[in-house]
C-alpha cells in the first residue's frame, strides 16, 4: 500500500453515509425492511396465527437485545419447529448431490461431520458461529428479520453474518419469500464455510461501505443473483450455490426446469436487473464457476467511484479507511 495514507474519520466527505468502522458497531446496524413481517403482510401464513406470531417477536426480542462479545442465546426450538426443519433438510439431501455446487456438498459433509447438521434438531447459532470462526473467520450474529441492504451488507465487510433464528410457518416448508433460519442454516451457512465464497462474501461488504443509495442497490442486486439465487457451471453441468436456491426445494426444482430465463452473469447488468422478492424468480444468472463469479465481481466493484479505500483488519476488527491516490 506504498503512496496510501490513512485518514482519519473526519477527512471523509460529509455526504459519505455514516458506516460502521469497528464489529462493535453493527449493533447500530439492525434496521428492519418490514414487508415480510407477518404482523403487518396479510399474505403470510402466519397472519391469522396469534401463536406464530407470540413466538416471531420472542425470537426477535433476542436480536434487539444482542449486543457485540454477547454469546448468541441458545432457543429451546417447538416440535414443530424441528420438525419443518426435518422435512426441509430431507429434501435438501435429496437433492443436493445432483444440483449443489462442489463446495457446497463439502461444508455441508463438514457440517454433518461436526454434529452440527442433524436432520431432528434445529442447530444453534452459537454452534454455527463457532464453526464457521475455525473454518474462515466468519461470525454469526443474530437479526431479527429482513435487514436493510445497506445494514446487511456492511456486516459482511467484518465477516459477520446476520441471521434471523425464527423458523418459517409450517404449512409453508418448501418456499417463503422472507429468510429464517432454515434458509440462513442450509442456504447460507455451507458456503460460508468455504474460504474462497466468504472472500468473495466479504469483498461486497467491503465495496458497500459509505456507498451511495444507489450503489448499495446495485450491490445488493448483485448479491441477490449471486449469494442467493446463483447458478454455476460444473463439467458442463448447471449446478445452484444460491442460498434461496439451496433452502427452497421447490425453488431450486423451478430453477433447473425449462422455465426460468437463464442468462451469463455479467456484473454491470446483473445490477441493474429488476427482480422478484414475493415468489420463484423470471431469470436466474449463471457464472463459470464461483472463482469466475468472484473475479467479474472484483473487476466490475473497481469501477466504482468512491474516493477512498478500505481494508479490514481482521486483529482489531476494524475497517481502515485509505486515501485512495
Ligand atoms: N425463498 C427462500 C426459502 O424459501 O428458503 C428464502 C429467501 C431468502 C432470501 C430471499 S428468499
Ligand atoms: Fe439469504
Amino acid at each position: 500500500f506504498a503512496g496510501v495514507n490513512l485518514v482519519s474519520e473526519n477527512n471523509i466527505s460529509s455526504k459519505t453515509p455514516w458506516f460502521p468502522c469497528h464489529a462493535s458497531d453493527l449493533d447500530n446496524c439492525n434496521h428492519l425492511m418490514t414487508k415480510y413481517e407477518p404482523e403487518l403482510d396479510m399474505n403470510h401464513p402466519g397472519f391469522a396465527d396469534k401463536v406464530y406470531r407470540e413466538r416471531r417477536k420472542e425470537i426477535a426480542e433476542i436480536a434487539f437485545a444482542y449486543k457485540y462479545g454477547d454469546p448468541i442465546p441458545h432457543i429451546t426450538y417447538t416440535e414443530t419447529e424441528n420438525a419443518t426443519w426435518q422435512r426441509v433438510f430431507k429434501t435438501v439431501l435429496d437433492l443436493m448431490d445432483k444440483h449443489a455446487c462442489s463446495e457446497y456438498r463439502a461444508a455441508f459433509g463438514k457440517l454433518v461431520a461436526a454434529k452440527i447438521f442433524v436432520p431432528d434438531k434445529i442447530p444453534q447459532l452459537e454452534d454455527v458461529s463457532n464453526f464457521l470462526r475455525k473454518h474462515t473467520g466468519f461470525t454469526v450474529r443474530p437479526a431479527a428479520g429482513l435487514l436493510t441492504s445497506r445494514d446487511f451488507l456492511a456486516s459482511l465487510a467484518f465477516r459477520v453474518f446476520q441471521s434471523t433464528q425464527y423458523v418459517r410457518h409450517a404449512t409453508r416448508p418448501f418456499h417463503t419469500p422472507e429468510p429464517d433460519c432454515i434458509h440462513e442454516l442450509l442456504g447460507h451457512i455451507p458456503l460460508l464455510a468455504d474460504p474462497s465464497f466468504a472472500q468473495f462474501s466479504q469483498e461486497i461488504g467491503l465495496a458497500s461501505l459509505g456507498a451511495s443509495d444507489t450503489e448499495i442497490e446495485k450491490l445488493s442486486t448483485v448479491y441477490w443473483f449471486t449469494v442467493e439465487f446463483g447458478l454455476c457451471k460444473e463439467n458442463q453441468e448447471l449446478k445452484a450455490y444460491g442460498a434461496a436456491l439451496l433452502s427452497s426445494t421447490s425453488e431450486l426444482l423451478h430453477a433447473i426446469s425449462d422455465k426460468p430465463e437463464l442468462r451469463p452473469f455479467e456484473p454491470a447488468s446483473t445490477a441493474v436487473q429488476p427482480y422478484q422478492d414475493q415468489d420463484v424468480q423470471p431469470i436466474y444468472y449463471v457464472a463459470e464457476s464461483l472463482e469466475d463469479a468472484k473475479d467479474k465481481f472484483r473487476r466490475w466493484v473497481s469501477t466504482m467511484s468512491r474516493p477512498f479505500e478500505v481494508r479490514f483488519n481482521p486483529h482489531t476488527e476494524r475497517v481502515e479507511v485509505l486515501d485512495s491516490v
